[in-house]
C-alpha cells in the first residue's frame, strides 16, 4: 500500500491504513477476525497481551502453520480480559512496516469515568525513507560489530551521561541505563502521522481525557508527556493499576499505559520523546475555547518530560486483578543474552532456532527471574499469560516488561493458559537475531 508521510509518499505493508483499523470488542465476547495474506511473503499475526487459546496465538510453525501468500485464515478466540491492547505480525522484520493496530477490550462494568477514549499509538519509521527494514538489521549488526571492536558495547559499565543524540553510534539514555536502541529513524509517528502532520483531539476545558497508549515500535522506547498537564495512570498492559500521578512515563516496545489527564484551557503538545534518539513522535490537545491562532510549535519539549517519570515501583495492581496470593511452585532463572560480535542475541546463550524450552506445568505457580546479562535493555514479552512483576503481592500485572542492562526482574504467573507459548525480545531485530524461547506446558 502507498503511505502518506505529510507528503512524502511511501510504498509499505499494512493493514489497509496504518496503524489498522482498531478492533473494539468487550471482554467475553468472541472475536472473529478474517485475514488475508495479499504481501509476496508468509504471515501471521498475535493478538498482543490476550490471553487467548494457544492455536489462535499467530506465532507461525509454534502454534500454526503461517498464512502463505494469496491465502487467508480466520482467527476466532475468546477475549477474556478488558484493556488495551493491539496485534501485528510474527514473522521476520514485518512489524517494522506498517503493520499494526489497536485491539481495545472494553469493559462492561466499566469504573473508570472519562469523556474521550482515545488511542495514541507511536512508531518508529523508516521504510521507503532510503531503506527497508532488512537494510536496518544489516546496519545494525555492522555497527555492533564495530562497537565490538572498539572495546565493547557502547553503555558498557554504564558510564553513559544521558542526552542523547541521533547520531547511531551515541544513541544512549540514562533511563534506560546505556544503549538506547540499534537502528536510528528519520521519523517517529503517532497514528501514523509524523510532527509535520501531528494529529488534533479537541475536547472542551475540563474534560478528562483517557488515553490508550501504545508503542508499536521495533527499536525505540517512547517518553511521554502531555505539556502543562499531569498524567494519571490508571493500566499498565490493560490491567487496571492504582492511580498514580506523575509528569511522564516511558513505553518499550509492546508496552501499553492508560492515563487520564484533566484537559485545561489551551493548545497542548502531547510528546512521544524517542528515548535517546534526540527525535519526537507528536501530536496536539486542544481545547475548544482554545484561540484558533494557539498552537505548541512543532518540535516543542514540554517540562514534563524531564519531570517525575513513572516507574514499575510506582505501580501496584489493584486488587480486582492481583495474582492472587500462593507458593512458588517452579523457580527458574532466564538469562538475557547477547554475541555483540555477530549481533545473535539470545536467551540462556541460545538462538531461538536452537532454544531449549522453559518446561511448566498446568496449575503451576512459575517464577521466572530474568538476568539481563547484555550492556542493552530488552522488553520481554510473554505470549498467552500476564504475569506479575516485583515478586511482590501488589506487583502490577503486565504482559511485557523493561529489563535494563544487568538488571534482574522477578516474573510470577499462573500455568493456566495450556501450550507452547513464546517469550521474547519485543525489539524487532532482537526477536529477528534468535533473542526468543518458548514456555512450553508438559505434562
Ligand atoms: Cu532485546
Amino acid at each position: 500500500m502507498s503511505f502518506d508521510l505529510a507528503g512524502q509518499i511511501v510504498s509499505t505493508w499494512g493493514f489497509g491504513a496504518i496503524p489498522g483499523t482498531a478492533i473494539r470488542a468487550r471482554a467475553g465476547d468472541i472475536l472473529e477476525v478474517a485475514v488475508r495474506n495479499d504481501l509476496p511473503e508468509d504471515l501471521s499475526i498475535h493478538w498482543h497481551g490476550i490471553a487467548i487459546r494457544n492455536d489462535m496465538d499467530g506465532v507461525h510453525d509454534l502454534t500454526q502453520p503461517p498464512i502463505q501468500p494469496g491465502s487467508a485464515f480466520t482467527f476466532r478466540f475468546a477475549v477474556p480480559d478488558p484493556g488495551t491492547y493491539w496485534f501485528h505480525p510474527h514473522t521476520g522484520l514485518q512489524l517494522d512496516r506498517g503493520l499494526y493496530a489497536p485491539l481495545i477490550v472494553d469493559d462492561p462494568a466499566e469504573p473508570l469515568v472519562f469523556d474521550h477514549d482515545e488511542t495514541l499509538v507511536f512508531d518508529d519509521w523508516l521504510d521507503g525513507l532510503g531503506r527497508n527494514p532488512e537494510q536496518a538489521l544489516v546496519e545494525a549488526r555492522q555497527r555492533m560489530s564495530s562497537m565490538s571492536g572498539m572495546g565493547g558495547m557502547a553503555g558498557m559499565g554504564s558510564a553513559d551521561t544521558g542526552g542523547g543524540s541521533a547520531t547511531g553510534m551515541s544513541m544512549t539514555s540514562t533511563l534506560l541505563d546505556g544503549d538506547a536502541g540499534d537502528v536510528t529513524y528519520p521519523l517517529h509517528l503517532v497514528n501514523g502521522r509524523p510532527p509535520a502532520d501531528r494529529p488534533t483531539m479537541t475536547v472542551a476545558s475540563g474534560d478528562r481525557v483517557r488515553l490508550r497508549l501504545i508503542n508499536a515500535g521495533s527499536d525505540t522506547a517512547y517518553r511521554v508527556a502531555v505539556g502543562g498537564h499531569r498524567m494519571t495512570v490508571t493500566h499498565a498492559d490493560g490491567f487496571a493499576v492504582e492511580s498514580v500521578e506523575v509528569d511522564t512515563l516511558v513505553l518499550g516496545m509492546g508496552e501499553r499505559y492508560d492515563v487520564v489527564v484533566t484537559a485545561r484551557s489551551g493548545a497542548w503538545p502531547i510528546v512521544a520523546a524517542a528515548e535517546g534518539k534526540g527525535a519526537s513522535a507528536e501530536a496536539v490537545l486542544r481545547t475548544t475555547d482554545a484561540s484558533a491562532s494557539t498552537a505548541p510549535p512543532v518540535g516543542v519539549t514540554p517540562v514534563e518530560l524531564a519531570g517525575q517519570v513513572l516507574t514499575y515501583n510506582d505501580l501496584r495492581a489493584l486488587s480486582t486483578v492481583a495474582l492472587p496470593n500462593a507458593m512458588t511452585d517452579r523457580e527458574r532463572d532466564v538469562a538475557l543474552t547477547g554475541d555483540m560480535m555477530s549481533y545473535n542475541w539470545g536467551i540462556d546463550g541460545r538462538s531461538f532456532a536452537d532454544h531449549k524450552p522453559i518446561d511448566v506445568k498446568l496449575g503451576e505457580r512459575v517464577r521466572l527471574v530474568l538476568r539481563n546479562k547484555t550492556a542493552m535493555w530488552h522488553p520481554m514479552h510473554l505470549h498467552g499469560h500476564t504475569f506479575r512483576i516485583g515478586g511482590r503481592p501488589d506487583g502490577p500485572r503486565k504482559d511485557t516488561v523493561n529489563v535494563l542492562p544487568g538488571q534482574n526482574v522477578i516474573i510470577d504467573f499462573d500455568a493456566d493458559n495450556p501450550g507452547q507459548w513464546m517469550m521474547h525480545c519485543h525489539n524487532t531485530y532482537h526477536l529477528e537475531s534468535g533473542m526468543a524461547t518458548v514456555v512450553s506446558y508438559v505434562r
